[in-house]
Order: C-alpha cells, then structure tokens, then sequence
C-alpha cells in the first residue's frame, strides 16, 4: 500500500529552464505537467539501473563522428574488433559530406556493453553516444 502512496513535491528552476520544459511538453504532446516529470524520472532511473546490473542485454549504441579526423575511423573498427563476443552486428549511415552514424548492436554482460560504450566518449571526433539497452523495465516501477 505504501508503495502507491502519493507525494507532492516543489521544484525551483530557473525561469529559462522552465520555459524550455514547457516547449519541450508541448512538442511532445503532454497536457499535464506531471505526466511529463514522471515519464522522465522514471527514464532516468531506468537508464542508471540497468548500468548497475549484472547478467546479459541486448543493447544498441549509435555514435555520430565526424569521419575526417585523423584515424577515428581505424579507431572504431579497433574498438569493435576488441568486442568480438558482443558485437552481433554494425551499420554505418553517411550522414553528411562530414558526419557519419555508426549503430552497433551487442549482447553481454551489462558492464562490458557500457565499458564499450564509454570507449566512444574518449575518442576526439566523436560528438554523440548514446547506449540504449533492450529494457522492459518491469523491475523498475
Ligand atoms: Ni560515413
């Protein structure tokens, strides 16, 4: 019963911070402020779990880089050839003349999908990583 107990809570944010909230709403469809706060709490605490977790995922991280940089692509395939158990497969889209997405999609261990991703971030050129695990998220509210 506890668990399905209502809180009310306040929040100060700057002015700036809460217009661009309520634009970001707006965009997405929600009527109700709540609603909103709530789907993206419950993202954020999904995303940060899984992380914790321990056994295997199927996960998908998409990079975007900038494909002009000295040996960053060399660098890519080296980090793919490291991860040979996990690596099902990857697809490369050109985005534009300098811009290039690289999706990746693994099945591991949780700490080896995120140390994979994590070797992305390091990498000069690389503008955007983003992991997104196969999550049902039923063990997590
Ligand atoms: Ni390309």
């Amino acid at each position: 019963m506890e668990d399905n107990k209502v809180v009310r809570f306040g929040v100060s944010i700057k002015k700036k911070l809460f217009d661009a909230f309520e634009e970001f709403m707006r965009k997405k469809g929600y009527a109700k402020r709540s609603k909103a706060i709530r789907d993206l709490m419950r993202n954020a605490i999904l995303e940060e779990a899984w992380k914790d977790k321990e056994g295997i995922i199927t996960a998908t991280v998409v990079i975007v880089y900038n494909h002009k940089m000295p040996l960053l692509t060399d660098k890519i395939v080296d980090i793919q050839h490291n991860y040979l158990k996990e690596v099902l497969f990857s697809s490369h889209v050109h985005i534009n003349k300098i811009n290039c997405m690289e999706i990746t999609v693994l099945r591991g261990e949780v700490k080896r999908i995120y140390s994979f991703s994590k070797e992305f971030s390091k990498l000069r050129g690389v503008k955007f990583v983003k992991i997104v695990p196969a999550a049902t998220g039923k063990d997590v509210i």
